[in-house]
């Protein structure tokens, strides 16, 4: 029979295995300037596996890499056009895999950075929307709105973009004529309307 004071052990300790990342050491590589193995001059996938040994003989805990999706690299790789597959210029997924193994076999714990809350508008979902209807599921999944005015010639509000100027850009719609506003904070990096469309 379990007693109260074991089944709040184990839940304290099912608790701190899950929240690890509390008080663990992380090293952050960026990886296109980490380590570069085929000598172009980019760091890649194959460079990090070659520092494995200097990362586990700094005492880190985990290791966490910054965007490596496929991407135009307007946004330093934050900008993702296909967030299941590896950027060219890094290697391929089964690189990617090799390397997850090598971190768990070297006793650390890999972070992969994920960044559901905006795309790069070369990803097939934001061309989708653009050639879709206002009001349809593909444009519902991005900041659409309509313009202030009677023909809509006035953005929807005053918000700018990090990247300067405005954040909203009037697009044109399948027919030719001028339509919504798109709206992106991070341009050339469309916000997504995550969470509602990914929950
Ligand atoms: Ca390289």
């Amino acid at each position: 029979m379990l007693v109260p004071e074991t089944i709040k052990n184990m839940k304290a300790s099912k608790s701190s295995e899950k929240q690890w990342w509390r008080d663990a050491v992380t090293y952050q590589i960026y990886i296109r300037s980490f380590a570069d193995e085929n000598g172009d001059g980019i760091g890649d996938i194959k460079g990090i596996i070659s520092r494995l040994d200097y990362l586990k003989e700094l005492g880190v805990d985990a290791i966490w890499i910054t965007p490596w999706y496929p991407s135009p690299q307007h946004d330093n790789g934050y900008d993702v056009a296909d967030f299941m597959d590896i950027h060219h210029e890094y290697g391929t997924l089964d690189i990617a895999q090799e390397l997850i193994d090598e971190v768990h076999r070297a006793g650390l714990r890999i972070i992969i950075d994920m960044v559901p809350n905006h795309s790069s508008n070369e990803h097939q979902w934001f061309e989708e929307a653009l050639k879709s209807k206002p009001g349809s599921v593909e444009r519902s999944r991005y900041l659409f709105r309509d313009g202030k005015g009677e023909n809509g010639e006035n953005p929807p509000n005053n918000w700018q973009s990090v990247f300067g100027g405005p954040a909203w850009t009037r697009i044109t719609e399948g027919n030719g004529e001028l339509g919504q506003r798109e709206g992106t904070s991070r341009c050339p990096s469309p916000g997504t309307s995550w969470p509602t469309r990914f929950a």
